[in-house]
């Protein structure tokens, strides 16, 4: 399996995460690309390509051009004020406040941020740039060389960006980018298939009112896991979108037999919907030693959760969304390219 990949996801290098109250080193950090790709390396997975520049029309095909404004120029603005540390959201336009777009940046990052775990720092932006740019050479290496399947080791992530919102340690929808090339480049329906332990409400918003696109999540259930105001079963899209979400919020503690269960499960709507390709958001901090998740799945079924894809038939995008056990990141990953393989 051919993997895209680049170094400069190592210009999002931020140095501070608010966690449970206290600024930490981010969980999601450049190691976690970089030990990917030794596994990659390691176990022959393929060849491993660079991604060529498709420029910023693709971005503003799904996110609002105010907001990808605000995200190029957001450092530059924060450092101007003097302030010492990274750009983070600290007042939002929440229930019954106006929602007029401020003028000082940080009103700004407020304005346009999900959450404020996720700071904006120097090479912010050119990272999330690249890492968009990762996704669709992959999309375009799976339907130009008729694949059964390609990695874009994406990095920032992006299911939780949505229209106009960053947060989650993301800032570009990667995995919806990636979809909606699928469709302008003659693919009438695709399904977003996203097995991150986090619920995609970046994706979710951006679909949700659209039939050409299927978005189906797994995920830790929104009463106790974040972003927690997004994926609830109830949740199934709106308007001529009624039907093209669904999601499947699970407990803590969860194990491989629920979760896949529900997987299943989940292959009825995508074999219903007749998609002709699937963009799998695959984050594996679903595994039981994650540090911020709370599902128990084991090294081993990841080896069965692409076997289980694979059965479906259908060429699959796989993007890097989350994972943050650093020391099996690249086992995990890597199983489920393998086992997607055969
Ligand atoms: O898939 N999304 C992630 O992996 C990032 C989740 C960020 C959680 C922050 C909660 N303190
Ligand atoms: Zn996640």
């Amino acid at each position: 399996m051919i993997t895209v990949y680049s170094d400069k996801h190592r210009l999002r290098n931020s140095k501070t995460e608010l966690y449970g109250g206290q600024l930490v080193e981010p969980y999601e950090r450049p190691s976690r690309a970089e030990i990917v790709l030794e596994r990659v390396k390691k176990e022959k997975l393929g060849e491993i390509v660079k991604p060529r520049d498709f420029g910023i029309a693709p971005v503003h095909a799904l996110h609002d051009v105010g907001f990808v404004e605000f995200l190029q120029n957001a450092w530059e603005e924060w450092l101007m004020t003097g302030y010492k540390g990274e750009a983070i959201a600290t007042c939002w336009p929440a229930r019954r406040m106006s929602n007029r777009i401020p003028e000082f940046i940080e009103g700004k990052v407020g304005y346009y941020s999900m959450s404020s775990e996720t700071s904006i720092s120097k090479g912010t932006w050119e990272a999330a740039y690249v890492s968009k740019d990762v996704a669709l050479t992959g999309a375009e290496i799976l339907l130009k060389k008729e694949n059964k399947g390609v990695f874009s080791l994406c990095r920032p992530p992006g299911h939780h960006a949505s229209f106009d919102l960053f947060g989650g340690y993301c800032f570009l929808n990667n995995a919806a980018i990636s979809a909606q090339w699928f469709i302008d480049n003659g693919i009438d329906k695709v399904c977003i298939l996203d097995i991150d332990f986090h619920h995609g409400n970046g994706t979710q918003d951006i679909f949700y009112e659209r039939e050409d696109v299927l978005y189906i999540s797994l995920h830790g259930h929104p009463r106790n896991a974040f972003p927690h105001f997004s994926g609830y079963e109830d949740e199934t899209g709106y308007n001529a979108g009624e039907g093209t979400t669904y999601n499947w919020p699970m407990i803590p503690g969860t194990q491989f037999g629920r979760w896949s269960e529900n997987l299943k499960e989940s292959f009825e709507k995508i074999k219903k919907f007749d998609s002709k390709i699937i963009v799998v958001s695959l984050g594996v901090d679903t595994f039981e030693n994650d540090p911020i998740s709370f599902f128990k799945l084991k090294s081993d079924n990841f080896i069965s959760i692409g076997e289980l894809i694979a059965e479906l038939e259908i060429p699959c995008h796989f993007v890097m969304e989350g994972g943050y056990d650093i020391d099996e990141i690249g086992l995990n990953v890597v199983n489920v390219l393998q086992g997607f393989e055969g």
